[in-house]
This record gives structure tokens, C-alpha cells and sequence, in this order.
């Protein structure tokens, strides 16, 4: 496993800093965003230290795949299969990416506007 001593999400992937876990799959886990911004908000993360989805899908697409079948999972779990749910990829600190460690948001829930803010 590629963790980084310094970042938050590898923090909550090994276990070193506490989550509301929701799934954990070999490659992926999925945990309730410390913030949520809709009745159902996880955060996705592959169990690698990648700083983006990009960097993720150029070095292990597997793992990336795994990040949206956990989240698939997740959704239904959660009881968005009919009313669907978002998934977000922030890339970039100029579009609010605030963690470097490759992260899909999936919410749910609540109605939601298009363009995102
Ligand atoms: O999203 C980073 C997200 O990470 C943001 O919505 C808050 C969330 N966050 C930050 N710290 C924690 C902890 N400790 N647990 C759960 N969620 C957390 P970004 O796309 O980088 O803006």
C-alpha cells in the first residue's frame, strides 16, 4: 500500500485517524464526510495515495474502477436508487479540492440545482 505519513485520508485509510466508515473494499473505502452538504454525503477514497483521480486512473485504473463500484454500493445502501445521486471530483485547489488524496463525493438526497455553484 502507497500511504503518505502526512495526509489525512491515508490517516483514516490505515486507521491511525478516526471515520464514520460506511464500506471497505480491498481497494477503496468510503466514509461520511466530516461536512456534509446533503442527507446522505461519503466521501470515496482509493486505499492508495494518489493527489487526484487522474493521478489515480494513469497508475492503477483498477483502483479507480473500484472507487465507483464502492460508491455504487454505497448509494444504494443508502437508498438512492431511484432518486440517483452525485458524484464530485474536485481537481484543483481553484475549484475547492482541500485534501490531496483522491476523493469522490457522493451525495444524495435532497434536490439539486445544475450548474453545481
Ligand atoms: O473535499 C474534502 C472533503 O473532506 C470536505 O468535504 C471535508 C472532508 N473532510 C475533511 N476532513 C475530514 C475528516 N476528518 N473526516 C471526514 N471528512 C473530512 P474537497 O473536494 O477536497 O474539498
Amino acid at each position: 500500500m502507497t500511504t503518505n505519513s502526512d495526509c489525512l485520508f491515508c490517516g483514516i485509510v490505515t486507521g491511525r485517524i478516526p471515520a464514520d466508515l460506511v464500506a471497505r473494499g480491498e481497494r477503496a473505502v468510503a466514509f461520511r464526510d466530516i461536512n456534509p452538504q446533503a442527507p446522505t454525503h461519503v466521501l470515496v477514497v482509493p486505499a492508495d495515495h494518489y493527489e487526484n483521480a487522474a493521478e489515480l486512473a494513469a497508475a492503477d485504473p483498477e483502483m479507480l474502477a473500484e472507487v465507483f463500484t464502492v460508491a455504487d454500493d454505497v448509494a444504494r445502501a443508502e437508498g438512492l436508487t431511484e432518486s440517483g445521486y452525485r458524484g464530485v471530483l474536485n481537481t484543483g485547489a481553484g475549484v475547492g479540492q482541500s485534501v490531496f488524496h483522491a476523493h469522490l463525493h457522493v451525495l444524495g438526497g435532497r434536490p439539486m440545482g445544475w450548474p453545481p455553484g
